[in-house]
């Protein structure tokens, strides 16, 4: 649907590495529809939640203490199939495996520093959501775009 949402992140390499233009960039030419953005720090308890599912995993730790080493860029983007398109728009989760003109594939090179994050599903794009956001944080609104994005 065109009005699906998803959740995508720019990691602290990222933003230290000056990429947060350029990333925005990407989902903006393509299409999507800016809903929620801040810049956080939001601390080691909030990215063991949001990395919940690979608790247990041996690079966890060294997953978190990297997440919690600077600023991330936190956004909600909206458009036609956002969650898998905004995968394809950041490449594989290794770097070396993500084709050029991918995030990743641009501008990464070890999965450890892979710059963005993105929702991999519906649902857990509204969970990351929902953790990252206060609904009053996801603002509605008409793009002026939109009717010449879609037909
Ligand atoms: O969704 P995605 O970010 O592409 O990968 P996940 O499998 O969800 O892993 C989250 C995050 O963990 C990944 O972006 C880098 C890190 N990671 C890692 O450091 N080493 C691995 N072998 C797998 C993942
Ligand atoms: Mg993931």
């Amino acid at each position: 649907s065109t009005t699906e949402q998803t959740f995508i992140a720019i990691k602290p390499d990222g933003v230290q590495r000056g990429l947060v233009g350029p990333i925005i960039s990407r989902f903006e030419t393509r299409g999507f529809k800016l809903v929620a953005l801040k810049l956080v720090t939001p601390g080691k308890e909030h990215l063991e939640q949001h990395y919940a599912d690979l608790k247990g995993k041996p690079f966890f730790p060294g997953l978190i203490e990297y997440m919690n080493s600077g600023p991330i860029v936190a956004m909600v983007w909206e458009g036609l199939d956002a969650v898998k398109t905004g995968r394809v728009l950041l490449g594989a989760t290794n770097p070396l495996a993500s084709a050029p003109g991918t995030i990743r594939g641009d501008y990464a090179l070890q999965t450890g520093r892979n710059v963005c994050h993105g929702s991999d599903s519906v649902e857990n794009a509204q969970k990351e959501i929902a953790l990252w956001f206060k609904k009053e944080d996801l603002v509605s609104y008409k793009a002026a775009q939109e009717a010449w994005v879609y037909e």
